[in-house]
């Protein structure tokens, strides 16, 4: 079929042939592009996507375009081109790169980043909106003529595996060589699977500009837009670098992806996807939703277990049971605290010559530092803000550290060694369980199972929340709330997503495990109560009750492990001698915060008039049996009063 298309489309003297044909879009093409760039061009034989690159060049106006076919002769001159326009910088190591955003551009930004809605579309209050109309010409007026004087990449991409039910196919403009060069690390190459859609107009698409440059980071910080044109599937982003607001099949990507399951009957998720081991060589898969912050990608990288995503993952039904694929096949990671010795495996692909980008690191002779690297640092050297030496100072009298605290590390996920051999699998991998977490001082235990898919979607899921650091916000544990830790992408209302979520496995022969986590809990002293690698036992405990080989206790808000299961597996695990008196503080149900909580994420589903009645159902279920158990033993009950004899 590819073969065919292949021929068809560029045996012929193509250029002369596409001459003849009416539409305005192609003369463009035909006009602005060179012969070789439009051959590959129109070899894809798309008049949607050929209308959307012959509309952005009428808009951008580039002085040429380049178009990536995914031969290694062009991904190595997106990769080189990255350099030549000094966007990205070599590192010592072979193969290794570093870019800096500008001192304004450093993260996500939630302000900018807005729906376009047409004409009496409603998302509700919650979600940051604009008129399509008002908001098409602003965006367009701001990308006008951004590309004078530059090269417009043309790049296309595969959400999810090559050759896969689950998979989206999507088309990314820019002109920026290191947002082109990070989303080949990041995504798995869709030019082939381009010429297999034909002209099917069922794609996602993205245009950015990094706007004007200074010092190769955008000026024009202040006129950062993100426009999401949720009729269209079509993202615009202009004067950012920064990859989550350019990389347009992260986070904006997911958000049209939500809308697409919604009417699809599928879920889009912020989810990690790894292979949990258990005994006899069996790998069980889990999927994890953490917020930014909060253990997801060093859960996903847990030594020992395997991984298939960090970030993102499409999750289906098939044949009676859920399976999940990976949309990305890269990370691009927080590399703050990254070190040789809690994060061995990072580390390797960190110094090892392949392809690596660093962003917003601190650099002195080729050398990358970044806090927490358990590394000596220089008094000074590069950094996101220019020259950097110890004691600079921001606008407000505060030291800048030597590495931006969101610094990241892009790398291809095949660079690791514990990459799960099924990560790439077009059927997905099954999912056993899915596992919440969030930053909790002081309500939920480290771990527990929901009674039912119900049970968990809404006590667990739609009601995590999560402490902010000081670090992130300045103001340190303020609970915020964070269902199924994608509430900033929602593009639909949250009680749809719920129903959604609520809906999904109706009529399942195999039903996902939902669990929570908390590996921040709290003692009174203020001391967190477990040790970072816990969670290695926690992921094998929730393995095991996965295939009912383990008993748990009822607890009022979930299923809780027997001390003598976790006694053993941290033995097993970790080398640890767990004691009873660990166990009983650590799951100790705290009746006083849960009703709290319970109280908190109630009143926010109540705002929502979308909100399924099953919500308020099982929190009612749930506060009665908080109350009961208060009744019977007290605010706080230990694991051990509950154990039927
Ligand atoms: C996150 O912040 O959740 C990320 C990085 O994964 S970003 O691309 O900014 O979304
Ligand atoms: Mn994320």
């Amino acid at each position: 079929m590819t073969g065919r298309c292949q021929v068809r489309f560029v045996s012929r003297n193509l250029v002369e042939e596409k001459e003849n044909m009416p539409k305005n879009f192609e003369k463009t093409l035909l006009k602005r592009l060179s012969k070789e760039n439009a051959d590959k061009l129109l070899a894809l034989p798309n008049e949607k996507l050929h209308k959307f690159v012959a509309e952005a060049i009428e808009l951008c106006n580039p002085d040429s375009v380049f178009v990536c076919s995914d031969s290694p002769e062009d991904i190595g001159y997106i990769r080189r081109r990255a350099i030549e326009l000094g966007e990205e910088k070599n590192l010592n190591v072979e193969g290794h790169t570093y870019h800096f955003d500008g001192p304004n551009d450093q993260g996500r930004d939630k302000e900018q980043t807005k729906y376009l809605l047409p004409k009496g579309m409603q998302l509700g209050e919650e979600l940051n909106t604009l008129g399509k109309k008002e908001g098409l010409a602003e965006i367009r007026g701001l990308l006008k003529d951004t590309m004078r004087g530059r090269e417009m990449l043309v790049r296309f991409f595969s959400l999810g595996p090559i050759n896969s039910p689950f998979s989206i196919p999507a088309a990314q403009i820019t002109d920026s060589a290191y947002v082109a060069h990070s989303e080949d690390l990041l995504y798995r190459s869709g030019y082939e699977q381009f010429k297999r859609i034909g002209n099917s107009p069922d794609f996602f698409r993205v245009l950015h500009s990094a706007g004007e440059l200074e010092n190769f980071v955008s000026k024009n910080w202040e006129k950062k837009r993100i426009y999401i044109d949720i009729e269209d599937e079509l993202v615009y982003s202009v004067n950012t670098q920064y990859a989550g607001n350019t990389v347009g099949f992260k986070k904006l990507s997911l958000r049209l992806a939500i809308r697409k399951a919604l009417r699809e009957g599928w879920l889009s998720e912020h989810m990690f996807i790894m292979g949990v081991h258990g005994p006899a060589g069996r790998t069980t898969y889990f999927t994890g939703a953490f917020p930014s912050f909060c253990g997801k990608t060093s859960s996903a990288m847990v030594q020992g277990e395997t991984i298939v995503g960090d970030d993102l993952a499409y999750l289906r039904r098939i044949n009676g049971e859920v399976r999940t694929v990976n949309v990305e096949s890269g990370v691009f990671g927080i590399i703050q605290d990254i070190n040789p010795k809690d994060d061995p495996l990072i580390i390797k692909a960190l110094t090892t010559p392949g392809e690596v980008i660093l962003s917003n690191i601190l650099v002195k002779d080729g050398v990358p530092y970044w806090t927490g690297d358990g590394k000596e640092h220089p008094d000074s050297g590069v950094n996101f803000t220019g020259n950097w030496f110890r004691g600079k100072k921001d606008k407000s009298g505060a030291d800048i550290p030597p590495s931006h605290k969101n610094a990241r590390y892009t790398i291809r996920l095949s660079a690791l060694p514990n990459l799960d051999p099924r990560a790439d699998d077009p059927e997905g991998v099954p999912v056993g369980g899915i596992i919440y977490g969030g930053r909790d001082s002081d309500t939920c235990v480290p771990v527990q199972e929901s009674f039912n898919w119900s049970h968990g979607v809404v006590t667990i899921g739609a009601s995590l929340e999560s402490e902010t650091t000081a670090a992130t916000l300045g103001k340190e544990g303020v609970r915020a709330f964070q269902p199924m830790s994608n509430l900033d992408f929602l593009s639909i209302p949250i009680g749809v997503y719920i129903r959604q979520h609520l809906e999904f496995t109706l009529g399942l022969l195999k039903m996902p495990k939902i669990f929570g986590v908390n590996y921040f809990l709290k003692g009174k002293d203020g001391k967190f109560l477990n040790d970072k690698k816990d969670k290695y036992v926690w992921l094998k405990w929730m393995e095991r009750r996965v295939h009912g080989e383990v008993d748990a206790i009822t607890a009022p808000t979930g299923l809780l492990p027997y001390y003598q299961d976790l006694k053993e597996l941290f033995k097993q695990v970790l080398d640890k001698e767990y004691t009873p008196e660990q166990y009983e503080i650590q799951f100790t149900t705290r009746i006083p915060e849960n009703l709290r909580k319970l109280e908190r994420i109630e009143a926010i589903y109540r705002k929502d008039v979308n909100t399924p009645k099953a919500v308020f159902d099982v929190m009612e279920e749930q506060r009665q049996r908080l109350q009961a158990a208060k009744a019977q033993f007290g605010e706080y009950v230990s694991p051990l009063v509950l154990i039927k004899k």
